[in-house]
């Protein structure tokens, strides 16, 4: 807990409170933010009940990656849709779990905003009462003038453009960690007020960490420099620095939150299975990177910065490595074949 855990800020004050700096704010983007909170609100409650409703199991249904769908996927991208397709503030929307852009209903006005998301990030683990989380980004339309609909242009944009990035974790306690670019914030929910309350201000990663995190059941599938990397974190060492310990949950976004606070790496690589890795460069990889770089950390997909990267489709996979800076630093130099190891 920080020193402002005598302060009881809620969500929205602190949203309304930054709008504030900028003397051209509007509010708008207040008001966004509280019509896309009410949606966690909401997921929240029902990942919650979970277990007691007869909402688990798979559908017969299948997304556009060809995985099954599950009931509360579904239902947290229509309570998303539904949240903030009338408000006025977006122009489009996209989600993981949709084909294609999500417009909005011609009834209702088109605003300056674009809201990408993956409702439910680890859905593989709802069975098991395992985290799961919402993970959200926003932009401004490339032309703030219109009142058209929005473009496939106005979703691919890349990841250092994001106004505002973040996720909202149904663990232990269902927090929401988030940027507008001045640091990050996580607010933990109340349940018995309904609110978002601030509980850990500004937080940073730690510039080393010692826990790496990835599927290791795919080492058969890596290249050689990152099996040499994943082999040289368990070598223990004389200065007891490592062995690092392996932690992996496989839901990304419980990875990057533990990631986050504990420091170390997480990585979705490139393998000869997957040559783009698995996880999703608009939904998952430039918010939950938008998060780490802005904590201090770095996120990359072992060449380039994440946030520097041109989408060109709106599915895009690609790998990642980010965490701690001087983990990631490090596997890149072991991608290049440039760790003193390997020589
Ligand atoms: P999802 O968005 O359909 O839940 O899939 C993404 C998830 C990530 O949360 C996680 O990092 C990854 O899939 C785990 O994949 P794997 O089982 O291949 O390790
Ligand atoms: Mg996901």
């Amino acid at each position: 807990m920080t020193d402002n855990s005598h302060k009881l800020i809620t969500i929205e004050r602190q949203i309304t409170e930054q709008q504030g700096q900028f003397p051209e704010a509007t509010g708008e983007f207040s008001k966004l933010l509280r019509d896309f909170t009410l949606a966690l609100r909401i997921i929240a409650r029902d990942v919650r009940r979970a277990g007691l409703n007869d909402i688990l199991g798979y559908t017969n249904t299948t997304n556009i990656h060809g995985e099954s769908v599950k009931k509360l996927d579904e239902f947290a991208n229509d309570i998303i849709f539904r949240a903030m397709d009338h408000g006025g503030h977006l122009c489009v929307m996209a989600s993981e779990e949709s084909d294609g852009l999500i417009h909005i209903p011609k009834e209702y006005k088109c605003g300056r905003y674009v809201l990408t998301f993956d409702p439910l990030d680890g859905s593989s683990n709802i069975d098991v009462n395992i985290t799961i989380g919402t993970i959200f980004s926003i932009y401004r339309r490339l032309d703030p003038q219109l009142e058209t609909p929005g473009t496939i242009e106005d979703v691919l944009q890349p990841g250092y453009k994001q106004v505002c990035a973040g996720y909202a974790l149904y663990g232990s306690s269902t927090q929401l960690v988030y940027t507008t670019g001045k640091g990050v914030d996580v607010f933990t929910f109340d349940p018995t007020i309904g609110e978002f309350l601030l509980s850990h201000a500004q937080i940073k990663i730690p510039q080393r960490g010692k826990i790496y995190s990835i599927n290791e059941g795919n080492y058969k599938y890596w290249d050689k420099p990152l099996q040499e990397y994943v082999d040289y974190l368990k070598t223990p060492a004389d200065d007891k620095s490592r062995p690092y310990s392996a932690r992996y949950i496989g839901s990304a976004i419980a990875d990057v939150h533990r990631t986050l606070f504990y420091g170390g790496i997480f990585m979705y690589p490139a393998d000869s299975k997957s040559p783009n890795g698995k996880l999703r460069l608009i939904y998952e990889l430039n918010p939950l990177a938008a998060i780490i770089e802005e904590a201090g950390g770095r996120a990359t997909n072992g060449v380039d910065e994440i946030l520097k990267v041109q989408p060109t489709e709106i599915h895009q996979r690609m790998p990642v490595f980010l965490g701690s800076t001087d983990d990631v630093l490090e596997a890149e130099q072991f991608l290049r074949g440039e760790h003193p190891s390997q020589q």
